[in-house]
């Protein structure tokens, strides 16, 4: 006797497509086949997909972000949209704040998520403050304990590290087997670009892409490659945004490095000049970097179907739009430079991904698997236990209705923000259930569950370290 059998569907995973049953005991995969007997609870998946959940390896959530500022969602909410949106697994970072211990960092976002979440969670530290101490000793014992991957910025005052610092993380990277996720944009060329905007009185939310042109992220990416080359170790480039430094990624791989490409919805289906809202509207769209323009957004298909990017990931970071303490904080008004910064998008990711790319024939539904869920798994630690349908794998699936057609709006994605910067897309294909290690958590675009279902996820170390 099963817990639960799910019937009738067509599973696809990364590399197949194939009719079968599924059937699940005590939240793991335990059949597959046809004629698989009795389950307490039978799941008719007749004329749908079954995937392997999604896995959003890119989220913020609850991260502080400067004075007077709050982020929208906290681990209930975004886990929630997440798990609307058919995602079964999220990696939110932990940032290390200026002279703070990693532990000590680390225990605070444990308590933020603890009895919170919808979905399973793991973390990457960011590291801000790679001091001796922490480069000696926190970093080796938290990557021993299961946090497998941090991420390191090049750009942003506070975060920003120097080719020095970045040489000394990627040494203890190659040490403890880490996976380093790197923000690659020159920090000067903003700098230099921010003040020169200013100067000129050019403050709206439309410079802020202006600021951050493709020049900077393509050099510093070169850049973080040439390092990663030195230092020999593999590197994830988080958040491409255009061609140019997509085809820097694309040498690298050529030349047979271990570097890894990361894109997101914002880079498919948004261009610069959604910044160009009238009033503060366009502060809807800052992130960074930027969208960019049509061909970007070709370029950043491109990498999909080509593996120059092999993770698709939302960079989930939300802010409130009419809010004094999100998009339309006073101080944004003054200048691009205090809007903050970030989209949200972790509800929003699977369906633009399967509708645009899937439905559209822009890739295959084995790619959508890939780059949505198993090669997260594989690039984070978590493989075989998740991002695959097979006997012994966690039972994270979602069932989506490839049919399903409908309008794009904020309120379907049940997240902690008051708008999705998506708002109106044309979205064929909805996950209709997602489960979670066997237990069924949305139902119809409504939650079926309670929140603390979802776990916390100690890391093996990556596939690709
Ligand atoms: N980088 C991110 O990864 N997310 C939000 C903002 C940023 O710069
Ligand atoms: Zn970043
Ligand atoms: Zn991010």
């Amino acid at each position: 006797m099963y817990d639960t059998i799910i019937k009738g569907g067509c599973v696809a995973t990364a590399s197949d497509v194939f009719a079968c049953d599924i059937a699940i005991r005590d939240g793991k995969i335990a059949a597959l086949g046809t004629d698989l007997g009795e389950a307490r609870d039978v799941i008719d998946a007749g004329g749908r997909w079954v995937l392997p959940g999604g896995i959003d390896s890119h989220v913020h959530i609850s991260q502080p972000s400067g004075e007077g500022i709050v982020m929208a969602d906290d681990f209930e909410s975004a886990t929630r949209s997440a798990a609307i949106g058919g995602n079964t697994t999220i990696l939110p970072f932990c940032l290390q704040e200026s002279g703070q211990s990693l532990r000590t960092a680390i225990e605070a976002y444990h308590a933020k998520a603890e009895g919170q979440c919808y979905t399973d969670v793991s973390f990457h530290m960011i590291i801000s403050d790679p001091t001796p101490q922490v480069l000696g000793q926190e970093l080796p014992a938290l990557v021993r304990d299961g946090y497998t991957s941090f991420k390191i910025f090049m750009t942003y005052d506070g975060l920003a590290l120097g080719d020095l610092d970045i040489m000394r993380v990627m040494a203890v990277a190659k040490d403890t087997r880490a996976l380093v996720m790197i923000h690659a944009e020159n920090y000067d060329i903003i700098r230099y670009l921010t003040e020169q905007f200013e100067t000129e009185g050019k403050t709206a939310p439309r410079y802020h892409a202006s600021s951050r042109p493709k020049i900077a992220e393509r050099e510093a990416t070169y850049r973080a490659i040439s390092l990663a080359e030195l230092s020999d170790v593999p590197l994830m480039i988080v958040h491409v945004s255009n061609r140019e430094t997509m085809e820097e990624i694309r040498r690298a791989r050529q030349r047979g490095l271990r570097i890894y490409g990361e894109t997101c919805p914002q880079y498919l289906v948004l261009t610069e000049s959604d910044l160009d809202g009238l009033n503060m509207e366009g502060a809807k769209y800052v992130c960074s970097p930027p969208p960019r323009d049509v061909d970007s957004q070709e370029a950043c298909w491109e990498g999909l179907q080509q593996d120059v990017f092999t993770v698709f990931s939302s960079d989930h970071c939300p802010f409130r739009y009419n809010d004094p303490q999100g998009k339309l904080t006073p101080k944004g008004r003054t200048s691009f430079r205090w809007v903050p910064n970030g989209i949200p998008g972790v509800g929003a990711r699977l369906p633009i991904l399967f509708s645009e790319g899937v439905m559209k024939g822009r890739i295959d539904i084995n790619k959508f698997v890939a780059v949505t869920s198993t090669n997260h798994a594989k690039t984070y630690g978590l493989y075989p236990r998740k991002g695959t349908i097979a006997v012994g794998a966690d039972a994270d699936i979602a069932i989506w209705d490839p049919e399903l057609r409908q309008v794009l709006t904020h309120s379907m994605l049940a997240d902690g923000s008051d708008y999705t910067p998506y708002e109106g897309l044309e979205i064929t294909g909805w996950p209709i259930l997602t489960m979670v290690r066997g237990k069924v958590v949305v139902r119809d675009g409504q939650l079926a569950a309670e929140k603390g279902g979802g776990t916390y996820l100690p890391r093996e170390i990556s596939s690709y370290a």
